[in-house]
């Protein structure tokens, strides 16, 4: 009897088989631009489909343990991870995943940003989620950038070579206060040599492997409240990275649902010298956050890669698949469901790319200081529901560990959660909506985005012009009155509708300049994600229509 054996889904070159991809860094870099960046590129698409998906095989089949006691009783607390991990860790300072945006003089000056966040495309599906130490490595990076340019952390942190690049860990997370950080009780008091000493417990500590991290924590007679908190770093080894830090205890490694490669910790700190990031005087959470914006933008720029990549999976099995009537990629239906599964990653790839840009163009302005929690909140939202549906494209195998695909569903639910929930980030924009200006830019980029495609998409412009009215008014209503509770239930909807139209209005620019350049499909992904998300409408049929536009 020949048994019957279905092939696993392939991967295409991540890079060159992206026509989505290349055609924004042609736009946002330029032809020289991306000309420059090309040779980079592939060269880490190349270690995606060889050693890096290896790797990222082996950190999962491996996960972290943590020995706390040799076997006489001596406290080792000793983190072992697997090869993968390892090579990850190498591949990232290799590519200059963290360090790119720090080097001086790149051809690409403020834009480097934008070539920053396609390597992360391209590895973080592939990276065990070695992308998370990689995010909080460059959120500190800019935290040292800023305030102590000098320090030889931010030189390690920022290196290409895998024997001294380090990364790191950022303990703000406190088991009673979870994201109200004001009921922080980690204190700082000062110790000998300009170091200070922190001592508390922290709750939720991710890449606790990391040669330092960023721990949060109330220095002494600093007052009340979350903006009192400063941020302190502590190395997290003595000076042979092996022994912990005196009085640093790691108590247990988390059992997470997903991002098992990754070691999370729960700490205790009992007078471990750190180092102020800062004057400890100065209220320092807002310094902090310079490093959460980072990291938040890192989570939007997973969301958008692993949506991605599990459309290349699903689309490589509907293609191998035999179903009755032809193959499953013929499927009107199926062709439907992933169509729109298209349109939604090109939208999150959008908003993350936009995200990055500011970071590169303007890092303290009002604009990113509301796309930040809007970029990470609305491509966390897509990111599960995205994965949910690549799991049902495979069927039962989506469902059975070892094909590797439920790891899509797992990993993807972390990134609504960490660095701050749907709804913390709601109130956050709110917050952003009330103290800052970035609504202007935003509403007044689809406006022009809506004028634009007026005379060649005009449902689609009255679409946008719709939605955008509303929301002026909306906005207008909520920051007036930011702590009404009608204002705060519906926090999360207006947060979302935001990151919608914002969304909208890029693929609309996007497609304008392509246009214009002969090619209609991002014209095709921009009307679909408008009509389906500001309009409400069904698309279904076009989706199947044009699913080898979308793709
Ligand atoms: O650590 C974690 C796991 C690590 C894993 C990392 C992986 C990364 C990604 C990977 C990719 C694969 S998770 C930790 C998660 N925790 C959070 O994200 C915190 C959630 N909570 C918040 O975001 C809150 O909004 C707070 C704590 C930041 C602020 O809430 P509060 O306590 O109510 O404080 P206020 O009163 O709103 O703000 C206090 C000060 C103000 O400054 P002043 O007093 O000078 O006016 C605010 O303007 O902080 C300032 N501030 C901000 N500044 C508050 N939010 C921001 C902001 N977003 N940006 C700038």
């Amino acid at each position: 009897m020949t048994r019957f054996v279905q092939d696993g889904p392939a991967l295409r070159d991540p890079y060159t088989s992206d026509w989505q991809l290349q055609s924004w860094l042609e736009r946002l870099l330029g032809p020289d631009g991306h000309a420059a960046a090309k040779r980079r590129l592939a060269a880490l698409s190349a270690d995606v489909l060889g050693p890096l998906r290896t790797a990222h095989h082996d950190a999962e089949t491996h996960p972290p343990t943590l020995t706390r006691f040799d076997a006489w009783g001596a406290r080792i607390e000793r983190i072992d991870v697997s090869a993968g991990w390892q090579t990850q860790r190498a591949a990232a300072a290799r590519h200059a995943v963290v360090a790119l945006p720090y080097q001086p003089g790149t051809v690409w000056g403020a834009r480097t940003r934008v070539v920053q966040h396609a390597l992360l495309h391209l590895w973080g599906p592939e990276s065990a989620t070695f992308s998370c130490p990689v995010a909080m490595a460059d959120g500190a990076a800019a935290l040292l950038t800023q305030v102590a340019p000098t320090s030889p952390w931010l030189t390690r942190l920022t290196s290409t070579d895998p024997a001294v690049a380090v990364t790191s860990g950022q303990w703000m997370t406190e088991s009673q206060g979870g994201s109200d950080i004001a009921r922080s009780t980690t204190t700082a008091r000062p110790g000998p040599d300009g170091t200070w000493l922190l001592t508390g417990d922290k709750w939720f500590c991710s890449a606790i492997d990391s040669a330092m991290a960023v721990a949060l924590a109330r220095p002494e007679g600093a007052g009340p409240g979350s903006r009192n908190l400063a941020p302190f770093l502590v190395p997290r080894y003595t000076t042979d990275g092996v022994t912990p830090a005196p009085g640093l205890q790691v108590l247990r490694l988390k059992d997470k649902l997903g991002t098992r490669a990754v070691p999370t910790g729960e700490v205790r700190l009992d007078d471990v010298p750190a180092i102020p990031i800062g004057d400890p005087a100065v209220p320092g959470l807002a310094r902090m956050m310079t490093l959460v914006v980072v990291t938040r933008l890192h989570n939007a720029a997973a969301a958008a890669g692993g949506m991605r990549r599990g459309l290349e999976y699903a689309l490589s099995h509907a293609t191998n698949r035999q179903i009755a009537g032809g193959i499953l990629a013929d499927n009107p239906l199926h062709r439907a469901t992933l169509g729109g599964l298209a349109v939604d990653a090109a939208g999150a790839y959008a908003l993350a790319a936009h995200a990055f840009t500011l970071l590169g163009d303007d890092p303290t302005g009002d604009e990113l200081r509301l796309v930040a929690p809007l970029a990470k909140l609305t491509t966390g939202r897509l990111a599960v529901a995205s994965a949910s549906e690549y799991l049902e494209a495979f069927g039962g195998a989506g469902y059975v560990e070892d094909t590797g695909i439920p790891r899509l569903l797992r990993d993807a639910q972390v990134l609504p959660i960490w660095e701050g929930t749907t709804n913390v980030l709601s109130i956050d924009v709110l917050r952003a909506l009330t103290t800052g200006e970035g609504a202007r830019p935003l509403l007044h980029r689809a406006e022009i985005a809506a004028d634009a495609a007026a005379s060649r998409l005009p449902g689609v412009a009255e679409a946008l012009i719709a939605a955008t009215r509303r929301l002026a008014t909306d906005v207008e209503t909520a920051a007036a009155d930011p702590r009404n509770p009608r204002v705060v239930a519906g926090a999360r909807e207006l947060a979302l509708r935001l990151g919608n139209t914002l969304t909208a209005a890029l693929l609309l620019e996007h497609a304008a300049w392509a246009a214009d350049r002969g090619d209609d499909r991002p014209a095709l992904l921009a009307s679909l994600w408008t009509l389906r998300r500001l309009g409400g409408a069904d698309v279904s049929a076009d989706l199947h229509t044009h699913f080898d536009q979308l793709i």
